[in-house]
């Protein structure tokens, strides 16, 4: 088994619903267990500025499958939400799911880098990965509570 931490967020239709039908199909995979999960938080939109605010939360998972097939998943959860890629980077989406981070992993391929570049930036990402792996060292970056406090999370705020 490999713990797998994934970050999941949405800004279009129904965030809310989006985010707790995609938590559910996580606890679904197979040879999974869903082993914690995050409160959801409304943060501001980082990258692209005019768009409407996410909702974000994190779970992590306990799986058999291999980082490659996750993604897979990962992506087959995305397009039941009705997820349209229009090629705008940061744009807004009903369900983004990224992989963050996978224990004993990392990967460097043409789909998948592993831990998840940008993790130490993101205040949206940081703060329900705190909520449920405050210790976790992520390869190259740092403790995710040390990460956390340097970053700004001013204009987040709990959800749910
Ligand atoms: N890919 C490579 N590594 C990974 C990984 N670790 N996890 C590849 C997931 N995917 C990974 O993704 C493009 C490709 O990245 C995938 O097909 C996979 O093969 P995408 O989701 O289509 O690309 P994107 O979302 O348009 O671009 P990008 O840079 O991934 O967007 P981000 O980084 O996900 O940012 N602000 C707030 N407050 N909250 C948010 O959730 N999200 C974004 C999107 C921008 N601003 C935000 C939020
Ligand atoms: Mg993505």
């Amino acid at each position: 088994m490999m713990r797998a931490y994934v970050a999941l967020g949405s800004n279009l239709g129904d965030s809310n619903q989006h985010l707790l039908e995609a938590i559910e199909a996580l606890a679904a995979l197979p040879d999974t267990e869903m082993v914690g999960r995050s409160h959801i938080y409304r943060t501001p939109p980082w990258g692209k500025l005019d768009q409407p605010d996410f909702l974000n939360a994190v779970v992590a998972l306990e799986t058999l499958l291999e980082p490659h097939d996750l993604l897979d998943a990962l992506l087959n959860i995305e397009r039941t939400a009705g997820r349209e890629r229009n090629g705008e980077r940061w744009g807004p989406r009903t369900l983004d799911l990224d992989l963050l981070h996978v224990a004993g992993k990392t990967v460097n391929s043409a789909r998948l880098t592993l831990p998840h570049p940008h993790l130490a930036e993101r205040a949206f990402v940081l703060l329900p990965l705190h909520d449920v792996a405050p210790e976790l060292d992520i390869p190259g970056q740092g403790r995710v509570a040390e990460l956390l406090r340097a970053v700004d999370t001013q204009g987040c705020t709990l959800f749910a």
